[in-house]
């Protein structure tokens, strides 16, 4: 793909058209979109992989949703779908392709990048990751005393971490109970003293995972680790049987002290926070085993055979993600809501932040015009029911508009009396209560003191998706993260922006490192830089050498 200039976004037709028909439409009440279509609750629904999506509680009438699906079309997103699929390279401002569907190809498929077929060298690292999976789970790997190991600490951050991390947490009714699971991430040295706390060295396996081997905080926790090993076991030749590495960067792991033997690669077209199905998802699968791990691929695959191929209109990716677009861009909503009702998923809205805000964060169109719309909104959630104790008195009474996901799954991994019927009763009531609030007339009937009335009216017309997947299992962990990504490529050439760069990131990369060098000890030179970085400087070390 090149990056031939097109034409801007808010001079489409179906933008204006849209930009109109939201002047007719922005005050129309679900309420009365309910009343005028009774099929609706069951008309605006879509199934995908495996997916149920009831989209019925949208501020969106046929027309709305006729004309969406014509901006699509107008952007060019099943031709840039295509693109995607092929292994052209679409990220243009870092000249690569974006292939994080080849991660879970079968072993047959051909993806040719550059000449080279990516598939079979996915299913190689696959199958070492297996060998290496089923050593470490049977015992037969031992640690360098000769003792089994028992604990996993994963050192990663942002793409090399919050993959790893949520899917653990998410599969955890999956994973070999036996074996502790740690993430460090923060350069804050709390995370790793935390992380390792109680934890036998000689039975604790490093998995060192970045993309480049090159990240400060990644590097320095990996550093302390060796240190941390090294001051029980005091061998240097430990580090071998103790250290493996996920990396695209071998010299790097090489000049760590890591055997190259123990370093599962990866490949420049997999984005950082597109990884947790490549080897960055080593942790996962030693914790939930070969076999599920091949079956959370299957479900990831799943969801990009029904993006791929689901006509426009049937599409859950591109529903939620024009229906995303609307919001932002018509409504002016700042924010979405990420809310599933699922322990489990407790740190997917985390996951989803950094997917969604890295991805589509980005205020410079392919061709590097400003753009002159709205990109991506500010993602946060808790799961459900929590997030009803706190914060959802905004979503339903506050003035900002947040467009809500919420996530269910309908059968539980853990019941208890009648819990989880409480559980989804909960979710479908708060969708419910959002779309269609509580009107004066309704809570003056419940006898409610007329100077209460208005605290007490809900106005609703809050529009939520409720995604629906039968239980979670690896597979539907697959499909919802695959949803999710599609729907962020979707908005993203809606945008016209590049989704798989992160300029952003890449200077909190660099800029830290020379105010690192202010605060060595022993540097007492007067920094130079402004008046209130020095002033924190100056006051750091005042307190230091204190
Ligand atoms: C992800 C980002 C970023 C990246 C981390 C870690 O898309 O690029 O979050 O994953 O900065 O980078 P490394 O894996 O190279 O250490």
């Amino acid at each position: 793909m090149t990056n031939t200039p097109t034409p801007p976004l808010t001079s489409r037709p179906a933008w204006r058209a849209l930009a109109a028909h939201h002047e007719a439409i922005r005050d129309v009440h679900l309420r009365d979109l309910f009343a005028a279509d009774p099929a609706r609750g069951t008309r605006m629904t879509a199934t995908g992989a495996s997916i149920f999506l009831d989209y019925s509680k949208h501020r969106a009438s046929p027309q709305t949703l006729e004309l969406l699906f014509a901006l699509a079309r107008e952007c060019q997103v099943e031709e840039r779908r295509r693109a995607m699929f092929a292994g052209e390279k679409i990220n243009i401002t870092e000249g690569r392709a974006v292939l994080h569907t080849a991660l879970r190809a079968p072993r047959d498929a051909r993806i040719v990048v550059d000449g080279v077929n990516v598939v079979p060298l996915v299913h190689e690292v696959l199958d070492r990751m297996r060998t290496f999976t089923d050593q470490i789970r049977s015992g037969a790997w031992r640690g360098f005393t000769g003792k089994r190991i028992r604990n996993v600490v994963n050192i990663g951050i942002g793409g090399s971490d919050l993959g790893p991390e949520m899917a653990y947490r998410a599969l955890a009714h999956y994973s070999q109970r036996d074996l502790t699971f740690r993430f460090v991430s923060n350069v804050d040295p709390t995370d790793f003293a935390e992380a390792t706390r109680g934890l036998e060295p000689a039975e604790t396996l490093f998995i060192v995972s970045s993309k480049t081997f090159t990240t400060l905080e990644t590097m320095e926790n990996a550093n302390a680790a060796r240190r941390w090993l090294l001051a029980a076991i005091g061998d240097e030749k430990a580090v071998a049987s103790h250290f493996v590495a996920v990396s695209t960067n071998g010299p790097g792991v090489e000049k760590f002290g890591i055997d190259t033997a123990n370093m599962f690669g990866f490949w420049e077209w997999v984005g950082g926070r597109y990884s947790m199905d490549s080897a960055i998802g080593l942790s996962t699968m030693l914790a939930i085993g070969a076999y599920a791990f091949g079956e959370m691929l299957g479900g990831f695959r799943e969801m990009d055979e029904h993006f791929r191929t689901a006509p426009l209109e049937q599409n859950l990716p591109v529903i939620m993600a024009l229906l995303g677009v609307w919001y932002t861009d018509f409504f002016g909503t700042q924010t979405a809501a990420i809310l599933p009702y699922d322990q489990y998923l407790a740190r997917f809205p985390a996951y989803l932040q950094q997917l969604i805000m890295e991805s589509n964060g980005k205020s410079v169109t392919l061709s590097g015009a400003r753009v002159t719309y709205a990109t991506s909104p500010v993602i946060w959630g808790e799961p459900g029911t929590n997030g009803q104790h706190s914060f959802h008195q905004l979503l339903h009474q506050g003035t900002p508009l947040v467009p809500a996901d919420f996530i269910g799954f309908l059968s539980p991994l853990n019941s208890n009396g009648r819990m989880y019927e409480l559980l989804m009763a909960n979710m479908f009531a708060q969708a419910a209560a959002l779309a269609f609030g509580k009107t004066p007339e309704e809570v003056r009937a419940e006898g409610t003191a007329e100077a209460l009335v208005p605290h007490r009216v809900f106005e609703g017309n809050r529009p939520s998706s409720v995604i629906l997947a039968p239980r979670l299992t690896p597979a539907t962990l697959g499909t919802l993260v695959a949803l999710y990504e599609h729907m962020v490529f979707v908005q993203g050439v809606i945008w016209d922006i590049d989704s798989f760069d992160q300029w952003g990131v890449e200077l909190g990369k660099t800029l830290a490192v020379s105010i690192a060098r202010d605060l060595d000890p022993g540097v007492e030179t007067p920094p130079e830089r402004d008046s209130s970085t020095n002033g924190l400087i100056e006051r750091f070390r005042a307190a230091r050498d204190s």
